[in-house]
């Protein structure tokens, strides 16, 4: 029997930062898993480091429940983003062995395709209305067949999820990490917003017509009644989703916005377990359940919630946002094609320079994703240029009420 001889951890920032575990067998067999926590990286190294590595070495790396197990009932102290991510990291690692040993890439062995690939959706925004119309006709130009519209809203400035002055042609990043010691500061007002946005899709559908899927992300910025008139002032534009209209803790929020409102309703990305969305699976709140399987404890537990949800007829649109990683996103889409209730996966393209790091295999053809056919999941780790990027801390942006500066939901 083969054993799990060592447990890496790896940090590079090609563009942004990312945090690897690879996992070596006694056969010499590897496997990568992506430990990216944004903002908070080095906590879950240093919990991979310090506190599984050890006690991993000399198991079996084909027994992934047991392991998983192991690492959650064993550490006592159960769920959390930083715990759960570095779960999830081991946990997709030992899938990638898996598929090696097998010769079988990754969605083979969660039950071969139910699909030819997976509808992606990308990120247009804009400063003002011409400004996003290109950008939504920049992502048409490049095959989308659904997409996420953020806009700038009157008499604020820089909102997070809006990019600034865009040209055809130039990737842009949506949601820049600042490099250095604090988070850069924005500042928000909902009535401005709530006010704004619904002008912002009848100008898109006036534009584009009604037959492209478009979706909105919230980002946690309104109360339960405030989210309940968005989705309401929305309807007449017939939304793909409505994502994260409320902060998500409270689930029993999402009784209002739901018995108020049509508008398709999407939550989850920084829900890190199954019981985060046990309420608002069993009474169908949601329609769409938003984890990463970078952070809500890898395959064996994503795989495991999208069964249980099926059960209401709610569908995945995991989180993929350029900090998750290559080999987080390559893991979605193993998991995206083999599901039966899949709906949708976001897709934001990494840079260049972190394509160069982790070298995929995954396509995209005709707004279709597809995790590709090679062994395990299909990416290779560069290590020589990972070391050429070092890491140094970035922030996202945090955000400030306008009227008296209190923090708010970013
Ligand atoms: O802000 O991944 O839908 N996507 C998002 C994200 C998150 C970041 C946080 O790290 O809201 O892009
Ligand atoms: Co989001």
């Amino acid at each position: 029997m083969a054993t799990i001889k060592r447990v890496e951890v790896l940090v590079t920032s090609p563009g942004r930062n990312f945090v690897t575990v690879r996992i070596t067998t006694s056969d010499g067999v590897t496997g990568l898993g992506d430990a990216t926590l944004n903002g908070r990286e080095l906590a879950v190294a240093a919990y991979i480091r310090e506190h599984i590595a050890p006690i991993l070495t000399g198991r079996d790396p084909q027994n992934i429940e047991d392991t998983w197990q192991y690492l959650y009932r064993g550490g006592y102290w159960r769920r959390g983003p930083v715990t759960m991510t570095a779960i999830a990291a081991i946990d997709v690692a030992l899938w990638d062995i898996k598929g090696k040993v097998a010769g079988l890439p990754v969605y083979q062995l969660l039950g071969g395709e139910s699909r030819r690939g997976a509808l992606a959706y990308g990120h247009a925004s804009g400063s003002d209305i011409p400004a996003l119309f290109q950008s939504v006709r920049n992502h048409l130009d490049e095959g989308f067949k659904a997409i996420r519209v953020q806009s700038a809203v009157p008499g604020l400035g820089q909102v997070y999820g809006v990019a600034a002055d865009q040209k055809p042609g130039k990737r842009y990043d949506y949601e820049p990490a600042g490099r250095g010691s604090a988070p850069k500061e924005e500042a928000w007002d909902t009535r401005k917003y709530l006010h704004h946005i619904p002008t912002v899709f009848a100008a898109l559908r006036d534009e584009f017509g009604y037959s492209l899927p478009l979706l909105h992300d919230g980002h946690h910025r309104m109360t339960p009644n405030q989210a309940a008139i968005l989705g309401k002032s929305l309807e007449p534009y017939d939304l793909f989703w409505l994502e994260d209209c409320t902060p998500g803790e409270n689930q029993e929020s999402l009784r209002r916005v739901r018995s108020q409102t049509t508008t398709p309703i999407a939550i989850g990305e920084i829900f890190n377990s199954a019981f985060d969305y046990q309420t608002l699976i069993t009474e169908q709140l949601i329609d769409y359940l938003r984890s990463s399987i970078t952070h809500g404890g890898g395959i064996t537990a994503m795989k495991k919630l999208m069964d249980f949800a099926a059960l209401y007829q709610i569908k995945s649109g995991f989180h993929g946002p350029t900090d998750v990683s290559p080999i987080g996103q390559a893991a979605a889409l193993h998991l995206d094609i083999a599901i039966h209730n899949f709906g949708i996966q976001e897709y934001m393209r990494h840079s260049d320079d972190t394509l160069k790091v982790f070298r995929t295999c995954y396509t995209f053809e005709d707004g279709l994703l597809h995790p590709g056919v090679r062994p395990g999941l299909g990416v290779d780790y560069d290590d020589e240029l990972a070391e050429a990027f070092p890491y140094s801390p970035a922030y996202l942006p945090v955000n400030r009420l306008q009227t008296d500066g209190a923090m708010h939901d970013w």
